[in-house]
């Protein structure tokens, strides 16, 4: 097999689990990064099936997804964990991208803009609610299995994606002071 080839962007989101796990699995690949610009250029040639990134290419195939590629790196019995964390995710990217629908697949510019005082709303529920009662369901789920890890006594790519989700988490904080260029 040739290597494999992640393409994501130079940033800690989606694709930061995969990339984690094929390190701590010496799992020899080219980490690939692109810029914003460089997502729509790819898009522009037809080479992402959804329009984002992260992709893998293996023996000259391209799959997507996220999290069907953190599967193919890491280990099925983190599943759950992984779904659970699926579910947190979607929460992120209207915060990042300041717009309900995130960006426009085609023109790449932002879908359904949130009004400045809406946002800090958004954030307060966010902040205050949603995520501090996902990230509870998840502690239990993490001392239900003994520990130290969600599946036990291995690290698992689960474990790297909730180390990246509370990555995200602090994002969100720090969502107010970025300008919308950056978004
Ligand atoms: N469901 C997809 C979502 C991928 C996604 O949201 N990718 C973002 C970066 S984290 C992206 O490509 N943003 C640029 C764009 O939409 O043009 C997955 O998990 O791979």
């Amino acid at each position: 097999m040739a290597k494999p080839k992640l393409t994501y962007l130079d940033v800690k989101g989606f694709g930061e689990g995969i990339r984690l796990t094929l390190y701590v699995g010496k799992i020899d690949f080219i980490d690939h990064r692109v810029s914003y610009e460089g997502v729509k250029e790819l898009n522009d040639q037809g080479k992402l099936p959804y329009g984002q990134v992260p992709i893998l290419e293996v023996d000259g195939e391209i799959f997507s997804q996220s999290v069907a590629i953190l599967r193919w790196a890491g280990q099925l019995r983190c599943d759950s964990i992984e779904e659970a964390l699926t579910d947190i995710k979607k929460l992120f990217p209207p915060v990042w991208y300041g717009s309900i629908l995130g960006r426009n697949p085609i023109t790449k510019g932002p879908m359904v803009p949130i009004p400045e005082p809406m946002r800090d709303e958004v954030l307060k529920g966010l902040n205050e609610t949603v995520l501090p009662a996902r990230f509870a369901q998840l502690e239990r789920a993490l001392k239900k299995s003994g520990g130290p890890y969600f599946c036990g006594e291995d690290m698992m790519s689960c474990d790297i994606s909730f180390y990246v989700a509370r990555l995200h988490q602090t994002l969100v904080h720090s969502w107010k002071q970025r300008s919308s260029a950056e978004r």
